[in-house]
């Protein structure tokens, strides 16, 4: 499996995730990201799309991380809920995330350990907040009894795809709800989320890069 810088890569901790989740074993390929111009990238000679996560598993070839996603729950079923109904609706969150969200994303960029408070709060990431805050909240009402995560007691494809912007609020520590907290801390504290926080904090200081550590 390839992925990014584990500081900047947010697509690459969803896509692990869920591979761990589903506890396949591969190889984990580190490629540090924005390390040489577009098209010579080693990203980009390294994988179809040129962009990680991109994993090779039994001679299948797939990246897109909601492509993972997917494969992974084909493999370990669990990774989406039981029923028809929260089973769709897990996919259609995931599928917002996927394509969506782009402001927050832009302002407030993945950086794991930065002391970020106040940064990065433009009125259009905070636009997208709103409608996560909203999204987590109405799923947990409606399916998350039981448990901390969006859907109860198991950390599924949902919560990976939004793990990153856990990682986020945590960084940047725009204003949110007790709520949304309570969930924030129980993604950072799930093991998974731990070893990759544990991994980023022990990456080269010399993969670091200024536009992300910087980021107004
Ligand atoms: N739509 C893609 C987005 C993946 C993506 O943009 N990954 C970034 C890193 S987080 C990347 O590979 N950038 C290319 C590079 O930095 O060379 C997916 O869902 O996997």
């Amino acid at each position: 499996m390839f992925i990014g810088t584990r500081r900047y890569s947010s697509w690459s901790l969803r896509g692990w995730l869920a591979v761990r989740l589903a506890g396949l074993d591969v190889e984990e390929v580190v490629i540090p990201l924005g390390r040489s111009g577009a098209g010579e990238s080693e990203v980009a000679k390294r994988t179809p799309s040129g962009t990680v996560p991109y994993l090779e598993h039994n001679g299948n070839r797939v990246w897109e991380t909601i492509a993972i996603c997917e494969y992974c729950a084909e493999l370990h079923p669990a990774l989406w809920p039981e029923t028809l109904e929260a089973r769709t609706h897990a996919r259609v969150i995931s599928a917002e995330m996927h394509s969506g969200f782009r402001s927050l994303r832009q302002a407030m960029p993945m950086v794991l350990g930065r002391d970020g408070a106040g940064h990065g709060q433009t009125s259009d990431a905070l636009v997208d907040l709103h409608r996560i805050e909203a999204i987590w909240r109405e799923t947990r009402a409606a399916y998350g009894a039981g448990g901390p995560y969006l859907f109860g007691g198991t950390f599924n494809n949902a919560d990976a795809m939004y793990a990153p912007v856990v990682a986020r609020l945590l960084t940047y520590l725009p204003q949110i709800g007790p709520e949304t907290l309570a969930y924030c801390e129980a993604v950072r504290a799930h093991p998974l989320v731990a070893e990759w926080y544990d991994l980023a904090a022990h990456e080269p200081l010399e993969w670091r890069l200024d536009h992300y550590e910087n980021a107004p």
